[in-house]
């Protein structure tokens, strides 16, 4: 953990200066502005207006999640993640697509087994999500390269500008991509209704020609010349103006991002000043005015890098307080194609990832890694998309500035949004990270009853610290039209019989809310359930005022519309579940509890999907069919009651299943080394030889006599190791050498079977130049030593020019004293194979250099039998090195229950090893135990076989002399779920086969 702040507050410095040093050169975005051309008019399904886009003519708000489904490797669990953000209340997903699992060596496309699109993109469309695709070829993205594979070390020129080799580099892969996206268009009946071509192109180092407008247009070429019409959407990361509408760069539809909090997890309870966006609606005016203001990703949690604070510090910052204040900030600012990023973050598995992130790819986002949805800011999302998109309102009302001239207090503004009737009041503390409560009255301004302050009845409204709030005046009801309302809506819908209102507020609020009503039976609304709510009559309108409290209150009106008062812990177990395959909300109200995934009306018949964590009271207060003649939950049918009002009250029950979970401390372990090239008749014989004389990568000098960058012999992933052979002079008393491996990387070195040192990493050192003495060596004699190094994947490649990318991974320099470099020859290894990887059911990326790897004896059913027996990774290894631990067991997990298990390690000593978790071949956890934080490895079923025997195999590499032992892992369900999901397919669990040409 040592110097993690600091080092993390640097990067980030260096960030913002890069940003500051671009912006500063002093280009004027509007110096490149051309002449307003539309991009070519290729389909008219998906148009836009400056308020939003429509689908086939409908106006449409974009709720959108954004999700990796590379980042699950278990395609029949994709489904799952996409029924979860439907249940939102969201409409859409946002993807980005990893090239460098797609094409891990040039000219070999591959998107087959769990790599291939067309699963997502059918699921995608049978949960009614539509899909914004960000295929790059540059993601960011948190991933190896940003996405680039790592052969792109060896591509001439400036990456991500128009030079001919990147460009040529990218065709393949965009030609390919693109084909399955294009068939998966909504002009082709799919789901996909966007496409975002680059990332956050507009950070160049200083001096840099930028923004290269003829390598945008190549960009946007390639794309549609592969059958793309949908149209292209942009991301800044901030609102600089480059690739806009009006710019050369004619993207159609102008986006940018917006992380206001930032990454830094360590202080989770502080909101520092200053961080609200403030400008972002001006700003939007004064760059695309003619495009629908667009977060193309916007904060929805935070990455957390090697000896990080972990994603419950990110949770906590990033909580369902941040959701109601930032997101009710951009609400304001009427944005209406808004994309969370992430929604569901996933897993780093395989070697994925990029060197500034471990395993978990959590992200605190509102679906947590292992896919449950207990988070509060999943129902606090919840509450709001359903609010966006019960309100068609909201999408074309007008912005006007906002103004503390709204209420009585100078402590709170408003920013309304306004319609020629229907006004919205996004309404916050002045000081947006106040943390005090202040009570305030409202002034709305009516069509039919002019300026009203609220509450008239009692009390004040009040705003607690950290909180924002929609109110809402003349706001349609269906045939109701709702004066006013303090409480914040969730949902309403209109049946034949009735129509329900859902309003909520914080707890022990004071709220009122008025309905016009000029029917029968004028002013005589009722309590039927509850208490404490005072009714008025105003000329015209009928007031309802009312403190929440756990107590839910309902108000009936003579004309037939039910208003639900709840309080917001109660207003989270309420759901509008749409039925499968359709893009729009649904129409029932749900009260239930953990989730409610979908709903289908047949007739009398009513079945509702979804699952549970406890025994759980349902009620349906509308939608369903009168005369209900059977109500299923997960495909039985339950006792229900039906109401007068057609209310429908039932109860799922929670069965609590018996379950078995091997301990792995009690189960056999078999047991390997792992580092064989440290004895005597060890032969590399057969290895490549790194003898490169000029490397490929123009980025970076090469200090030694041939090449020793990996990324040139086209080993890119896990670990490498290097066998350097010389004969010995006597004159050896020490090596110095520089390896480079990516932040927490380390390395040992052996001279022959002695071990010479290591370097054991921290959270921030990328390269270390370790001097090792050495023992007095044999004159005449021939040595070899062998270096294992750890490749924590390759950086970003985030500011053009800078070309990050390329920063090699290996050796990059080493003096032999005594000698001249050029006595050394030099042996490397990653991967078997490198770029023409064995495993293509796992993908390009999920080996490493270890023998053990190399061999594939991390698969299933390794020939294990002439294999020491141990007692497992416990008992550890005695000295510096590499050992392998296998075992495996059966599973027999309870059908119809989502139980995710997780492998935790404990963590107690300070001793420097690391491990590798592999579960039925896939690396599902690169363990630093000396840098941490990662300790509890999630791993999916479908990658564990609920239903069979399993394969665990721990790589435990010791980098101190006298060793290393894992104190304990343990195999640990972290929730027991009831679901009607449906049966997981696993994952492709191919077994051990001899390997051709394994070393
Ligand atoms: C933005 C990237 O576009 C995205 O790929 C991801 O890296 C995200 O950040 C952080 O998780 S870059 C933004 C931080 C400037």
């Amino acid at each position: 953990m040592l110097f993690s702040f600091s080092a993390l507050q640097a990067l980030l410095l260096a960030f913002f200066a890069v940003r500051t040093a671009s912006i500063a050169i002093g280009r004027n975005p509007n110096d490149w502005i051309a002449p307003y051309k539309r991009g070519e008019v290729l389909q008219d399904i998906v148009t836009w207006d400056d308020k939003s886009i429509f689908i086939n003519g409908e106006r449409v708000l974009l709720f959108s999640g954004e999700i990796h489904p590379f980042r699950l490797p278990v395609p029949s669990l994709w489904p799952d993640i996409l029924q979860k953000i439907k249940a939102l209340g969201y409409n859409c997903v946002s993807v980005y697509i990893d090239w460098a699992l797609h094409e891990g060596k040039p000219g070999d496309f591959s998107a087959e087994g769990v790599f291939a699109w067309e699963p997502f993109f059918d699921a995608a469309k049978e949960a009614g999500i539509y899909v914004l695709a960000r295929p790059g070829p540059y993601i960011n993205a948190e991933v190896s390269g940003g996405g680039f594979p790592g052969w792109l070390q060896r591509v001439p020129g400036v990456l991500r500008d128009n030079d001919t080799a990147y460009m040529e580099a990218t065709n393949n892969y965009v030609q390919k991509i693109s084909e399955i996206v294009a068939k998966a268009q909504i002009t082709n009946g799919g789901p996909v209704i966007l496409l975002q071509p680059e990332n956050e192109y507009q950070s160049f180092i200083d001096g840099f020609p930028f923004p290269n407008f003829n390598y945008w247009d190549q960009v946007k070429d390639q794309y549609r010349k592969a059958g793309i019409v949908v149209p292209f959407i942009s991301n800044e990361a901030y609102p600089a103006g480059y690739i806009t509408p009006t710019t050369e760069a004619d993207i159609d539809i102008y986006g940018h991002d917006g992380y206001p909090l930032g990454f830094d997890c360590a202080n989770p309870t502080v909101w520092p000043d200053g961080k609200l966006p403030s400008d972002w609606w001006n700003t939007h005016l004064r760059l695309a005015p003619s495009t629908p203001f667009s977060l193309v990703e916007f904060q929805g949690g935070a990455f957390d890098p090697w000896g990080g604070n972990g994603f419950d510090k990110c949770l906590s910052l990033l909580n369902q307080e941040f959701e109601r204040v930032f997101y009710k900030n951009n609400y304001g600012y009427g944005v209406t194609i808004f994309n969370i990023y992430m929604t569901w973050g996933g897993t780093n598995w395989g070697n994925l990832g990029h060197p500034g992130g471990y395993t978990s790819y959590d992200y605190g986002a509102v679906v947590d890694e292992m896919r449950l949805v207990n988070r509060e800011k999943y129902s606090e999302a919840k509450l709001e998309a359903t609010f966006l998109h019960s309100s068609p309102a909201y999408l074309v009302a007008d912005r006007i500035n906002g103004s503390t001239s709204w209420t009585t207090s100078p402590d709170i503004i408003v920013f309304p949004a306004t319609t020629e009737t229907t006004k919205f009041y996004f309404t916050r503390h002045t000081k947006y990270n106040s943390l005090d409560s202040t009570s305030y009255k409202l002034h709305v301004s009516t069509a039919s009853y002019g300026n009203i302050t609220i509450p008239q009845l009692n009390n004040s409204l009040s705003l607690n610290g950290r909180d924002a709030k929609v109110h809402v005046s003349d706001y349609s009801v269906g045939d109701f039209n709702i004066v006013y309302s303090s409480a914040e809506v969730y949902t309403w819908k209109k049946y034949n019989e009735k129509t329900v209102l859902v309003v909520y507020g914080g707890p022990n609020e004071q709220h009122e809310l008025a309905i016009e009503d000029t029917s029968e039976g004028y002013g005589s609304a009722e309590t039927i359930e509850g208490s404490g709510v005072a009714i008025a009559q105003k000329t015209g309108y009928t007031v309802l005022n009312w403190a929440t409290s756990s107590e839910r209150k309902v108000v009936k009106t003579p004309s037939g519309l039910y208003v639900y008062l709840l309080d917001r812990n109660e207003a989270y177990n309420y759901w509008v579940p749409a039925t499968p395959a359709s893009y729009g909300q649904g129409s029932l109200i749900v009260k239930a509890g953990y989730l409610i995934r979908s709903a289908v009306t047949d007739g009398t018949t009513l079945s509702l999907i979804g699952d549970l964590n406890v025994t759980t009271p349902i009620e349906i207060i509308g939608g369903a069919p009168q005369g209900l003649t059977d109500l299923q939950f997960n495909g039985e049918s339950l006792d229900f009651k039906q109401d007068d009002a057609g209310v429908v009250t039932a109860t799922a029950e929670f069965k609590k299943p018996t379950i078995s979970i091997p301990d792995l401390g009690a189960v056999e372990w078999k047991y390997i080394d792992s580092l064989p090239e440290i004895k005597a008749d060890y032969s590399d014989e057969t290895w490549p030889d790194a003898d490169l004389e000029k490397t490929y990568n123009d980025k970076y000098e090469q200090l030694t006599p041939t090449s020793l960058f990996a990324g040139d012999y086209s080993f890119h992933s896990g670990s490498l190791v290097f066998r350097g052979h010389f004969k010995a002079n006597g004159q050896e008393s020490s090596l110095t050498i520089n390896t480079q491996g990516g932040s927490a990387y380390g390395h040992s070195i052996w001279l022959g079977d002695k071990f010479v040192g290591s370097w054991e990493g921290n959270d921030v050192t990328t390269n270390y130049t370790s001097t090792n003495t050495l023992p007095n060596l044999s004159s005449g004699q021939d040595y070899v030593l062998t270096v294992v190094i750890d490749h924590m994947g390759y950086d970003e490649n985030y500011v053009v020019g800078e070309d990050e990318m390329k920063t090699p991974r290996g050796i990059l320099d080493y003096t032999l004293s005594g000698h001249d470099k050029s006595d050394v020859t030099w042996k490397i290894t990653g991967n078997l194979g490198g770029e023409d990887y064995v495993d293509r059911a796992r993908g390009p990326l999920n080996e490493g250099a270890l023998f053990v790897e190399r061999q594939g004896y991390h698969l299933p059913a390794p020939p294990a039998d002439d294999w020491e027996t141990s007692e497992g990774p416990t008992t550890g290894i005695s000295a510096a090195g590499v050992g392998f631990f296998s075992t495996s067991f059966d599973l027999d997990m309870p059908d119809g229950y989502d139980i995710p298990l997780s492998f935790v390690f404990t963590n107690e000593t300070e001793s420097a090893y690391r491990v590798q978790l592999f579960v039925n071949g896939w690396q599902f956890g690169k363990y630093v135990h000396n840098v941490g934080p990662q300790r509890s490895f999630p791993v999916p079923e479908g990658i564990l076989d609920y239903h069979g025997t399993n394969w665990v195999g721990l790589s435990l590499w010791a980098l101190e002399a006298d060793g290393a032992k894992v104190e304990k892992v343990e195999l640990v369900p972290q929730a027991v779920i009831q679901t009607g999901f449906g049966k997981v397919e696993n994952a492709p669990l191919t077994k051990w086969e001899k390997r051709e040409g394994a070393y």
